[in-house]
């Protein structure tokens, strides 16, 4: 019999994958989605029609909605996606950023206990929570299961808390609960405002006439020298769904286990057809934040050891995938526009 599963923040980059993830492994999927007054779809668009998918509305703030969703489906897998995902946004919106990504866990950690003690449960959590430590071998820095937590954000500090509640619930009352720590991981369906995605974003654009002339702006961006072990999120989904077939709960690291710097992501992809992305970018010191994680390059011997965990997309080609992708989108902007306007409109001549 198929299993099934609930997903919370579906619509977002890490939800929309492992959706088509477990879908493509036999499982129903409910997908929980906030209400919003504009179509929040576009990610799961392939997935509406789907004889498997369904999607029900939920908040996670709020505790009685938490209840109804799990008494009403006591799902085999439970994965809490759903966050106020971005650090910088964190800084803006503490509050905010704790009822969502701490109260929120609590709410479901307490309709779990309440309604579905048998449902096994994964929680996202995050290298951000590693802050300014690491430990240090042979090969360099690295973070991994044993690195102590220090949290250099709102966003980070409300993940460690959500983290440790997890671990308390599992210890004290059985559930079989665990976290996954990821580290960054990116696509072509990766936020806009994420490094990775406003880089690849004004490439297509650039590429393909939008900023010409008078539309010309720059490329702004806060640090460029951060480093981040960047992956690509079909291959960590895969690691959260891993996570939740072994016999006991346990939390892992997952991590590519490189690293590299936001310039070296501006390097390469802008190399790719040739570009110096010196030409282009402007540093604008209100994008720094106030606190940064300078450094993280994570160790996930464990997956793979327990786990079996392997990441298969290089860092090259998760920026060649995004680039690409972003290129393609805005061509086919482009060719829209031509079309509609019956020769090139402002600012996309010789498109
Ligand atoms: P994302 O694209 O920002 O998606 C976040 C999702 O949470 C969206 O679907 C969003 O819905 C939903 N959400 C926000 N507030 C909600 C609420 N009150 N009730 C219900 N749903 C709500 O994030 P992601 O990159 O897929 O990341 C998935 C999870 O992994 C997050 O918890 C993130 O913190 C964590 N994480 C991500 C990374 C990474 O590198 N991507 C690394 C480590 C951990 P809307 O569409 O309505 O906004
Ligand atoms: O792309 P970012 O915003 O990702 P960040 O802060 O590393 O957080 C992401 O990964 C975490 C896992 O480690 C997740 F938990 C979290 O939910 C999120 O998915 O920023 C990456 C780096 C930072 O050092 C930032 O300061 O890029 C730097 N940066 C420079 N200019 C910028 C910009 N970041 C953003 N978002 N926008 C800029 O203009």
């Amino acid at each position: 019999m198929s299993r099934a599963a609930l997903v919370t923040g579906v619509t977002g980059q890490d939800g929309s994958y492992l959706s088509d993830y477990l879908l493509d492994n036999d499982y129903n999927v409910i997908g929980l989605h906030r209400r919003s007054s504009t179509n929040s779809f576009m990610r799961i668009q392939h997935l509406l029609e789907h004889p498997n998918f369904k999607l029900e509305e939920f908040d996670i703030t709020d505790p009685s909605d938490c209840s109804r969703i799990l008494e009403k489906y006591t799902p085999d897998e439970f994965y809490n996606l759903a966050a106020q995902s971005h650090v910088g946004t964190s800084f803006k919106q503490p509050f905010t950023t704790f009822e969502i990504n701490t109260t929120g866990v609590i709410n479901l950690l307490e309709a779990l206990k309440a309604r579905s003690p048998k449902t096994r449960f994964y929680q996202a959590s995050t290298s951000e929570m590693f802050g300014e430590n690491y430990t240090i071998g042979n090969d360099g820095k690295y973070q991994n299961e044993d690195t102590p937590f220090a949290p250099q954000s709102p966003y980070a500090v409300a993940k460690l808390a959500s983290h440790r509640m997890v671990q308390i619930y599992r210890e004290s009352y059985g559930l079989y609960a665990c976290c996954g720590i990821l580290f960054n991981h990116e696509s072509p369906r990766r936020g806009e405002n994420f490094v990775t995605r406003k880089i690849t974003k004004y490439i297509g654009q650039l590429l393909n006439g939008f900023l010409r002339d008078s539309h010309y702006r720059p490329l702004k961006l806060g640090n460029i020298y951060a480093y981040r072990d960047w992956g690509h999120a079909k291959d960590f989904v895969r690691a959260m769904h891993m996570m939740l077939q072994q016999d006991s709960p346990e939390d892992f690291v997952v991590a590519t286990g490189s690293t590299h710097t936001v310039k070296e992501f501006l390097e390469i992809s802008f190399g790719l057809f040739n570009l110096n992305y010196e030409d282009y970018l402007e540093i604008d010191p209100s994008l720094y934040r106030p606190a940064e994680v300078d450094y993280l390059k994570g160790d996930s011997t464990r997956a793979r050891d327990i786990l079996g965990w392997e990441p298969e997309i290089s860092f090259k080609d998760l920026v060649s995938d995004m680039v690409y992708s972003d290129f393609e989108s805005a061509n086919q902007i482009a060719r829209h526009l031509n079309a509609s306007f019956g020769g090139p409109p402002p600012g996309l001549a010789n498109v």
